[in-house]
């Protein structure tokens, strides 16, 4: 079986798809998407040029929570989405939460230091920075009695937390009175998955466009 990951290892949403694949210890090869011509590999994938892209034999699957589901076909025995419907459907909830409310936001902020100083837009700024807000109490009140996002199994929705809450704080910083979205936000970072995920990106930090903070 050949599995492509086009993907670069700072990005969250790869590294959410990354998590995955050491959770299942299912090998893969990386594109990585500054290696010559990978770009335009990926854009003839996906025109929307967004990674990261499974390319899976002939198939190609995108979305990384589409490219999680897939790898939980591909490998069953340890599944990211748990079977019980209940459970399925709270892990398919807290990866929409981690995707919709908290890397959205993120991202806005992130693209909006991006543009040339004059382009920037203050309002959407600071609007995604109340949404974050709102996300990191809401989540401090879940997280109070759960270990992991959907409960007591790490699940697709823990793949997106991990990058997810890694880089909104360097972005908004969780408040420290919450105390369980930081004990969660510790347990995701010392995941071995993420781990290893984190560290394979830690050579690309200096790409942090606020400037990456001298933690994690
Ligand atoms: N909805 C996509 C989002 C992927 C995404 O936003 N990836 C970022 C990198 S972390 C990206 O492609 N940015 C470049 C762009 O949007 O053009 C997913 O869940 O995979």
């Amino acid at each position: 079986m050949s599995l492509v990951l086009y993907s670069h290892p700072f990005s969250s949403y790869c590294q959410k798809a990354i998590v995955a694949f050491y959770e299942k210890d299912l090998p893969f090869e990386q594109r990585r998407l500054e290696s010559e011509g990978a770009m335009a590999e990926l854009r003839a994938l996906w025109p929307f040029g967004q990674f990261p892209v499974l390319k899976d034999g002939d198939r190609r699957f995108a979305e990384a929570s589409i490219i999680i589901e897939r790898l939980d076909q591909i490998a069953p025995a340890t599944p990211l989405i748990p079977a019980d419907p209940a459970l399925g459907l709270e892990t398919r909830f807290m990866d929409r939460v981690f995707d919709n409310h908290i890397q959205s936001n993120q991202q806005r902020i992130i693209y909006n230091a991006l543009r040339p100083e004059a382009d920037r837009d203050p309002i959407a700024e600071a609007e995604a920075r109340a949404k974050l807000e709102t996300a990191y109490a809401w989540l401090d009140a879940v997280m109070a009695d759960r270990t992991w996002a959907a409960g007591a199994v790490f699940t697709l929705a823990d793949c997106g937390a991990a990058p997810g809450l890694l880089y909104a704080h360097w972005t908004h910083a969780i408040p420290t009175d919450h105390v369980h979205l930081w004990a969660y936000r510790r347990r995701l970072l010392a995941r071995p998955s993420y781990a290893r995920a984190l560290d394979e990106a830690r050579p690309y930090r200096d790409y942090f466009p606020l400037g990456a903070p001298d933690q994690d």
